[in-house]
């Protein structure tokens, strides 16, 4: 490449991602009353900087080729902070390790853009090998947590098992978003932790975690669902003897596990709670994201929870690195009662659906819970469409 052709190279990459990142984002059409979603995803791979994969120095990457590639960006955690919504997003290289950058956007729909440095998150003692889905918090406190996965090999796995792993729940706090103090690992008995959230507020003046106690890095063994636990300090945050808030339950969409997604918004009728439920298929695990609402005093008991799943993939969030997955750890509620909610699809991309507190609240009081068996379902179903039938023939 001639410096005049490298020069008309750069600047046309640099145009093609401007016109990504400026690119509108309408809702789409069809959407179910319970929220929209939107025509794009809000964030792919391709929105990552131009600095992060390029080397811009001739002399050093004469072809100009992409040097440090990216190969997702998914599972974000979300806040609005000074009139902006920032996103967390896990960014993962192409040599398949994950790290946190913060991406914000005046609406929380389009335009969002990378800050020019990631997330440098300090490590424990104990080194991590993978870091992945960032929950940030801001707790009455008055710092604002990061509460993440930290992966790192199965010491005790055999000597050619290369895939055993341990996962626990890393936790970093930070005043400014830009530089983050990590405190020790959270303590549990349960061998594997992933999904731990920190609720908002105290509660009996201790700080309270959700959790997923699992048997194994996958499967959840024993672990019956999302757990609740209390701990005297995010410090030396330790979680001794958790309760079940959310049980998995046979032919559900909990039936393989489940896990909370982000921190809940508090509403007057109860406490908003976005997870996830996962089951098995022949085609390998489905993903659906799903709400539930839990008391105001008491955030570990439900109150009101809707059959069924919220979101599933659609169309093209249906495939990718990790195909039929639907996974949020993070959502946004606006001083107007919008709530934006940020989902990823298949480990890959991440999208925004956009609802209100009304409508969401309408639809955890009012959609009948699971019946746990079809001819429940059934009855539940016929009872509406007998009551609709005879509202038409009045019209
Ligand atoms: O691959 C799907 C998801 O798998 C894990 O979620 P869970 O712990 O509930 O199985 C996480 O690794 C998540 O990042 C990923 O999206």
């Amino acid at each position: 490449m001639t410096k005049q052709e490298f020069s008309h190279q750069l600047k046309k990459i640099i145009r093609e991602h401007e016109q990504l990142l400026k690119r509108k984002n309408p809702k789409a059409k069809n959407g179910n009353g319970i929220y929209d979603r939107h025509q794009f995803p809000i964030i792919t791979a391709r929105h990552t900087p131009i600095i992060w994969r390029y080397d811009l120095d001739q002399r050093t990457n004469p072809f100009l080729m992409e040097r440090i590639g990216v190969n997702a960006a998914f599972n974000a955690g979300a806040i609005e902070h000074n009139g902006k919504i920032l996103l967390f997003v896990r960014v993962e290289g192409v040599d398949r390790k994950s790290f946190f950058a913060v991406a914000e956007s005046k609406n929380g729909i389009d335009n969002f853009r990378f800050w020019d440095h990631p997330i440098i998150m300090p490590e424990t003692e104990d080194p991590d090998t993978n870091v992945y889905d960032l929950r940030v918090v801001k707790h009455e406190d008055g710092w604002f947590y990061g509460l993440f996965c930290t992966e790192r090999k199965d010491k005790s796995a055999a000597k050619f098992d290369l895939t055993s792993a341990i996962a626990q729940c890393g936790i970093a706090r930070t005043k400014d978003l830009v530089t983050w103090e990590r405190l020790p690992d959270l303590k549990t008995t349960s061998p594997q932790q992933r999904n731990v959230v920190l609720h908002p507020e105290f509660i009996n003046g201790k700080y309270a975690l959700y959790t997923r106690p699992q048997d194994g890095f996958i499967t959840t063994g024993s672990g019956g669902g999302i757990g609740w636990g209390l701990t005297d300090s995010m410090e030396q945050a330790s979680v001794i003897g958790e309760t079940v808030v959310d049980e998995r339950h046979y032919h559900t969409i909990t039936e393989v596990k489940n896990g909370l997604g982000p921190a809940p918004i508090k509403t007057d009728k109860g406490w908003l709670q976005l997870a996830h439920g996962v089951r098995n298929t022949a085609a390998g695990l489905r993903y659906v994201l799903y709400l539930f609402l839990t008391d105001l005093k008491e955030p570990h008991r439900i109150i009101a929870k809707p059959a069924g799943h919220f979101i599933a993939p659609e169309g093209e969030e249906r495939v990718g690195d990790v195909s039929n997955v639907t996974f949020s750890n993070g959502w946004v509620k606006r001083k107007n009662g919008d709530v934006f909610i940020y989902y990823a699809s298949s480990d890959t991309r991440l999208h925004v659906a956009t609802s209100s507190i009304d409508r969401l609240l309408d639809y955890v009081l009012n959609t009948p819970p699971d019946g746990l068996r079809s001819a429940e379902s059934v009855r539940v179903r016929d009872a509406m469409i007998t009551r609709n039938l005879q509202l038409l023939k009045k019209k």
